[in-house]
C-alpha cells in the first residue's frame, strides 16, 4: 500500500496535479494541529455553559465553528448528547466519514469493516469490547455518518467536577468518549 501511494503520488506530481509541498502541509496539520483536543474543548464549554450547549444541540456546525473548528470533514455537524438514559455511538457503515475538524483523523478501527458492519448489529457488544458495559435499560442510539453530516458525542459530565474549569474539564474529554466507544474520564483520571 505503501509504494502504491508514493508511486501515486509520483506520478500526479509529475504531471503538475498536485504540490507535494501542500500535501505534506495538510498530512502535518491532521497528524498535529488537528486532533480530539478541539472536540474536547467543544464539549468542556457545553458542559459549562448552558447557553452555548443549547446552540449546539440545534446548530451544531455554527456553534462549533465559533470556536474556530470548521472546514474538512466537518462542514455539517451534528452533536449527539448523552443522557442518564441514551447513550450516543457513531459510526460510518459506507466507509470511514468522521469529524475531521473536532476529532482529527480516525482511528484505524473505525474504518475498519467488523467496526462498521457490528456497530449496528451489535452496538451492546461491541461496547462491551471496548470495555464500556451500559445498564440493561441504558438505550443506545447509533448515528451512520455521511459524507454530508458527521456526529460528535456530548458524553456526560462525570460527577465531582463541580467548579472546574473549561481547561480541565477537557482533560477528562477523550476521543472516543465523542465517538461513543467510551465514557469521559472520571475526575480520579484527571
Ligand atoms: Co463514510
Amino acid at each position: 500500500m505503501a509504494a502504491r501511494v508514493r508511486a501515486l503520488e509520483t506520478i500526479l506530481t509529475q504531471k503538475g496535479l498536485v504540490d507535494a509541498a501542500a500535501i505534506d502541509v495538510i498530512v502535518d496539520t491532521y497528524e498535529h494541529k488537528i486532533g480530539p483536543r478541539n472536540g474536547a474543548r467543544v464539549v468542556a464549554k457545553a458542559w459549562s455553559d448552558p447557553a452555548y450547549a443549547d446552540w449546539l444541540r440545534k446548530d451544531a456546525t455554527a456553534a462549533i465553528a465559533s470556536l474556530g473548528f470548521t472546514g474538512r470533514q466537518g462542514e455539517h455537524m451534528q452533536a449527539a448528547f448523552n443522557t442518564p438514559d441514551t447513550h450516543n455511538l457513531v459510526v460510518c457503515t459506507l466507509c470511514s466519514c468522521y469529524p475531521w475538524a473536532v476529532l482529527g483523523l480516525p482511528p484505524v478501527w473505525y474504518k475498519a469493516p467488523p467496526y462498521r458492519s457490528r456497530a449496528v448489529i451489535d452496538p451492546r457488544g461491541v461496547l462491551a469490547e471496548f470495555g464500556l458495559t451500559l445498564a440493561a435499560e441504558t438505550k443506545i442510539r447509533v448515528w451512520d455518518s455521511t459524507a454530508e453530516l458527521r456526529y460528535l458525542v456530548v458524553p456526560e459530565r462525570p460527577a465531582g467536577t463541580e467548579g472546574w474549569s473549561e481547561e480541565k474539564l477537557a482533560g477528562l474529554v477523550t476521543r472516543d468518549s465523542m465517538i461513543g466507544t467510551g465514557l469521559a474520564l472520571a475526575p480520579e483520571a484527571a
